[in-house]
C-alpha cells in the first residue's frame, strides 16, 4: 500500500491544505519547532503565528505542549539584505529557528515559506535563506461582473458577494486572501477591465472598502477598474477630455473620496480606447495625457495607474499585433512616474503560444508591467490540463536583446534593465465561487506558478511544478514525480494539437474554445481565424517579414534580423511571421504540411500519455480529486482529437493534400 494518500473531497483548500508528513521527518519538524513565539504583535504578525500552528498541525507536527527542542522565533529586524516585504529565515544547528522580516508582512511571507519548505521535504535543520520579492506589485485581476458573472471565468460565479457587502463579509474573502499572502500577492483588482461606473458610487466605495478591511491584515490592496467616461454617466459632467480641468477635478475628488474610506487603495487599471471601451482618445488626446490625469489624482494619496496597452481598432487591418506597439511606444517617456503601462505577454491575446510583446524593452523610460492571463480562455478553459508556469516563463525568459544579450523580459519587468523602481505582473485571475476556486484542481496550479513567479520571475517553472504537487497531492516521490510529468508538457501538447508551429486564434469566435479556422464571415478582418492563417492552395501562415506587415520591425535589431528569415525563426514561432508553401522544409527535413500534420498527432498522443500516468496515481489520491481530473482528462482526449481532425479537414481542403503516411486516422 502506498504510504501517503491524499485525502481531501475537492482541493478548495488549495495548496495549502498539505497532508502529514511521513514519520521521521514529522517527528524531526516536531523537534524543531517545539516552541512558537513572536517579538512583533501586530495584526498581520499575530496571522503569522496562527499561520505557522496551522500549518505546522497540518503537517502533522503540531508542538508538543512543554516539550523539549527548538524554538521558531518570529523577529522584527534591521536587515540590508532584504526589502520592506522579504524575510530571512535562519536555522540553527541549537535548535533556534528565527524567521526575520522588517516588517509584519515579511514575517507572514516567511511563515509561508518555511512551510512550503516543510511540505516539500526541504530539510530544515540549517537554514540562512534571505528572499525579497523582486517585482513590486503582484496583483490579480479580476474580470467580474457587479452582477456576479466573470468575464472569461470558467470556474462559477464572482467571489464578490456585492448584494450583501458590506454587512456580509463571507470568510472566502479570509481564504482567499491567505492562498494569496501564501504566494506573495499584494494586490487585487475586484471588478472587470470592461468597467461599469457604478463601481466608483459611494455604496460600492463602502462595499469595496469592507473587501479592503479583510484583506488587509495579509498585506492585499484593493485596486478598481475605472471607467473612462465615470465623470460623465455619474458624475453629471458634460465630457471626459483628460484636458477639462472639471474632468480632473471630478477624478481627484472621487480619489479622495475613495481613499477616506481605503487609505491604502492601490489605485486605478484603465482599459481604454480598446474593444468600444471609451478613452482619451476620443477627445483627440493620448493615452498619456489620459493616463497622467489621473495619475495626478491619486498621486497624493500614493496610488498608482495601472493603463493596458491591449489595443486594437479597425483603423489597422493589416496586422492586428503592431496596433499596441504603434500606439504607445511613440509615447515613452510622456508617462507620470506613478503610471505602469500594462502589457499582454504577447502582441495578439493570450495564445497558446505567442512570441513575447515587442513592447518589452522598446521603452526603457516607462514602467512597464507584465500582464498574464491565469484564467484559460485560449488554453481549454476549465476541463483541458495545461500547465500555465511553463507558458509564463518563457515569455519572461525570452530575450528582447534592448541592451544586448541577456535583456530579458523578466528583467524588464522586474526593473533591473532600465533602473525602474515601481515595477508590477498583473495576472488575470481563474478564480471563482466553484468549490475547487479555479474550476478543475490542476488549474490551481496556474494560480500558484503566477503568484511564485510574480515573486521570482527566474524560478524554473518544474520547481513550481514540483512545489505544487507536493502541497496539493502530497510529498510521496511518486506522486510529485509522475504530476510534474504530467503538468510540464502539458502546455506544448495544447500548442500542438490547438496552433502548431506558430498558428494562432484559429479558435471559435465569440466562445474561443474549440477549432474553427475556417470561419472567414465576420465583419470585422481580424475577427476571423482565415485572417491570422491566411491558409490557401499554395502555403500558410502570416507574413510579418518586410515582405508583409513588416511586424518584426518592432523588435530589437538581432532579432527582427533572425525574424527576418523562416530559417533563422524558432519553429515554434514560423507561421507566426512567415506565410509559406506546404512543402516549405522543417529542419528535420519534413515537408510543412507533413509536419503540422505530426504536431496534431503528437499533442494527442501525449493526452492519451497523460491520462496513463494520472491513472497510475489511483491507489495515492482521494476519491473525488482522482475522479474529477481523470474525468476532465478524458474530454481533453476526446477534444484533442477533435482540434486534430477539425484542423486537418479543414487544411486539407484548402490544399487538397493527403495525410502523411504513417499519420494517425481520424477519430
Ligand atoms: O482576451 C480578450 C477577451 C476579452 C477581454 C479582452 C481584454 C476583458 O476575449 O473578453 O476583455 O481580451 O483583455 O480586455
Amino acid at each position: 500500500m502506498p504510504q501517503t494518500v491524499a485525502h481531501a473531497e475537492d482541493g478548495h483548500e488549495l495548496w495549502l491544505r498539505a497532508s502529514p508528513l511521513p514519520a521521521p521527518q514529522r517527528s524531526a519538524l516536531r523537534h524543531q519547532a517545539t516552541r512558537l513565539q513572536t517579538t512583533a504583535h501586530g495584526p498581520t504578525a499575530r496571522l503569522a503565528l496562527a499561520e505557522l500552528q496551522r500549518g505546522l498541525a497540518r503537517l502533522g507536527a503540531t508542538p508538543a505542549r512543554g516539550g523539549k527542542g527548538g524554538t521558531i522565533t518570529l523577529e522584527l529586524v534591521q536587515d540590508s539584505r532584504i526589502n520592506d516585504e522579504g524575510f530571512h529565515i535562519t536555522a540553527r544547528p541549537d535548535g533556534q529557528t528565527v524567521i526575520a522580516a522588517r516588517r509584519e508582512i515579511g514575517l507572514l511571507y516567511g511563515v509561508f515559506h518555511y512551510l512550503r519548505l516543510a511540505a516539500t521535504g526541504a530539510p530544515l535543520a540549517t537554514l540562512d535563506l534571505a528572499s525579497s520579492p523582486r517585482v513590486q506589485l503582484r496583483v490579480l485581476n479580476h474580470w467580474d461582473n457587479l452582477d456576479g458573472v466573470v468575464e472569461r471565468g470558467y470556474s462559477g460565479r464572482s467571489i464578490w458577494d456585492w448584494w450583501r457587502l458590506p454587512d456580509w463579509r463571507d470568510t472566502l474573502y479570509t481564504e482567499y486572501a491567505r492562498a494569496n499572502a501564501s504566494l506573495g500577492i499584494n494586490g487585487v483588482v475586484v471588478n472587470n477591465v470592461n468597467a461599469k461606473s457604478t463601481s466608483l458610487t459611494a455604496p460600492y466605495i463602502a462595499k469595496l472598502a469592507a473587501i479592503a478591511g479583510e484583506l488587509r491584515p495579509w498585506g492585499i490592496r484593493v485596486y478598481l477598474s475605472a471607467r473612462w467616461t465615470a465623470p460623465m454617466e455619474i458624475g453629471g459632467l458634460k465630457s471626459a477630455d483628460p484636458l477639462d480641468p472639471a474632468v480632473a477635478a471630478w477624478w481627484r475628488a472621487k480619489s479622495d473620496e475613495i481613499y477616506a474610506a481605503i487609505p491604502d487603495f492601490g489605485g486605478f487599471l484603465v482599459k481604454a480606447n480598446s474593444e468600444g471601451q471609451p478613452g482619451p482618445q476620443d477627445y483627440r488626446r493620448s493615452h498619456a495625457e489620459g493616463a497622467n490625469m489621473l495619475a495626478a489624482a491619486v498621486k497624493p494619496h500614493g496610488g498608482v495607474v495601472m493603463w493596458r496597452a491591449f489595443v486594437y481598432a479597425h483603423d489597422n487591418p493589416d496586422d492586428r499585433a503592431k496596433q499596441a506597439y504603434n500606439d504607445f511606444q511613440p509615447l515613452d517617456g510622456q508617462f507620470a512616474d506613478n503610471v505602469l503601462v500594462q502589457v499582454k505577454n504577447g502582441a495578439i491575446d493570450f495564445q497558446p503560444r505567442e512570441p513575447f510583446h515587442p513592447l518589452f524593452g522598446a521603452m526603457p523610460k516607462t514602467n512597464l508591467m507584465m500582464e498574464f492571463q491565469i484564467t484559460k480562455e485560449y488554453v481549454g478553459q476549465s476541463t483541458h490540463l495545461t500547465y500555465l508556469g511553463t507558458l509564463f516563463s518563457e515569455t519572461l525568459q525570452a530575450d528582447t536583446q534592448a541592451k544586448g544579450t541577456g535583456s530579458t523580459v523578466a528583467k524588464v519587468v522586474d526593473g533591473t534593465l532600465d533602473g525602474h523602481r515601481l515595477t508590477g505582473m498583473a495576472g488575470v485571475a481563474n478564480i471563482g465561487a466553484d468549490r475547487d476556486w479555479s474550476g478543475s484542481i490542476f488549474n490551481q496550479a496556474d494560480w500558484y506558478a503566477f503568484g511564485r513567479l510574480a515573486w521570482d520571475p527566474e524560478l524554473s517553472p518544474e520547481t513550481i511544478a514540483r512545489e505544487w504537487a507536493a502541497q496539493t497531492f502530497g510529498p510521496a516521490p511518486k506522486v510529485v514525480n509522475t504530476v510534474t510529468t504530467i503538468m510540464m508538457p502539458s502546455r506544448e501538447a495544447a500548442v500542438d494539437y490547438m496552433t502548431p508551429l506558430g498558428l494562432a486564434h484559429v479558435m471559435g469566435t465569440g466562445h474561443h474554445y474549440g477549432p474553427a479556422p475556417w470561419v472567414s464571415h465576420l465583419a470585422r478582418p481580424e475577427w476571423n481565424p482565415v485572417y491570422y492563417h491566411k491558409a490557401d492552395a499554395q502555403g500558410i501562415g502570416f507574413d510579418r517579414s518586410a515582405k508583409g506587415s513588416n511586424a518584426i520591425s518592432q523588435y530589437a535589431p538581432p532579432i527582427a534580423q533572425k525574424l527576418s528569415d523562416p530559417a533563422t525563426t524558432d519553429e515554434r514561432q514560423l507561421l507566426w511571421f512567415h506565410h509559406l508553401p506546404w512543402d516549405y522544409r522543417l529542419k528535420n527535413g519534413e515537408a510543412l504540411w507533413s509536419g503540422m500534420v505530426h504536431h496534431y498527432d503528437a499533442g494527442v498522443a501525449q493526452v492519451a500519455r497523460m491520462q496513463v500516468q494520472w491513472d497510475s496515481l489511483q491507489p495515492y489520491i482521494d476519491k473525488e480529486r482522482f475522479a474529477k481530473t481523470q474525468a476532465f482528462l478524458a474530454i481533453q482526449r476526446r477534444e484533442a482529437q477533435w482540434w486534430r481532425d477539425a484542423s486537418i479537414a479543414y487544411f486539407q481542403s484548402v490544399n487538397h493534400l493527403d495525410l502523411p503516411s504513417g499519420s494517425a486516422k481520424p477519430a
